[in-house]
């Protein structure tokens, strides 16, 4: 296995979370809270198979694939929406689409040296994260 995304991540920046949400339909009040937090990633990763945990003060969520094989993903504490999702490799990033009544709708995630990137797309609204390893 050439990269490994197994381990415990720590947000440490986060770029347009504001415009992501505003394109989810997030409500004001809840886009005021989610915007102070700063997720932890913990990813279980084992060949093509994985958990992704994002925990927060304020909610969590949860998702478990396998690359290639789409499935119905319920985003549930987030926007509450179904999508026909698929995560693929490209290279050595991971990228997830989200088909559902939101176009244009996925993620992609890499590791640049300790760093674990992660970008969320929704309509024409993209945010960046980064995430540093936790010591
Ligand atoms: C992306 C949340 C905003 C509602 C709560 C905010 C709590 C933490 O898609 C994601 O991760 C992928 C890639 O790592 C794996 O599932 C999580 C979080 C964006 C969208 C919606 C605000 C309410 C967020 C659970």
């Amino acid at each position: 296995m050439a990269v490994d995304y197994s381990g415990t991540w720590d947000m440490v920046s986060n770029v347009n979370f504001e415009g992501y949400m505003v394109a989810l339909g997030i409500d004001f009040a809840t886009r005021k809270i989610a915007s102070m937090l700063k997720p932890q990633k913990v990813i279980e990763q084992d060949g093509d198979c994985f958990t992704i945990k994002t925990f927060t003060t304020f909610r969590n969520y949860e998702f478990s694939f396998k690359i290639g094989e789409e499935f119905k993903e319920v985003t549930k504490g987030m926007d509450n929406r179904s999508c026909q999702t698929v995560v693929s490799w490209d290279n050595h990033k991971l990228v997830c689409v989200q088909k559902g009544e939101k176009k244009n709708r996925g993620w992609i995630h890499w590791i640049q040296g300790d760093e674990l990137h992660l970008e969320l797309t929704c309509e024409d609204r993209v945010c960046k994260q980064i995430y540093k390893r936790t010591l």
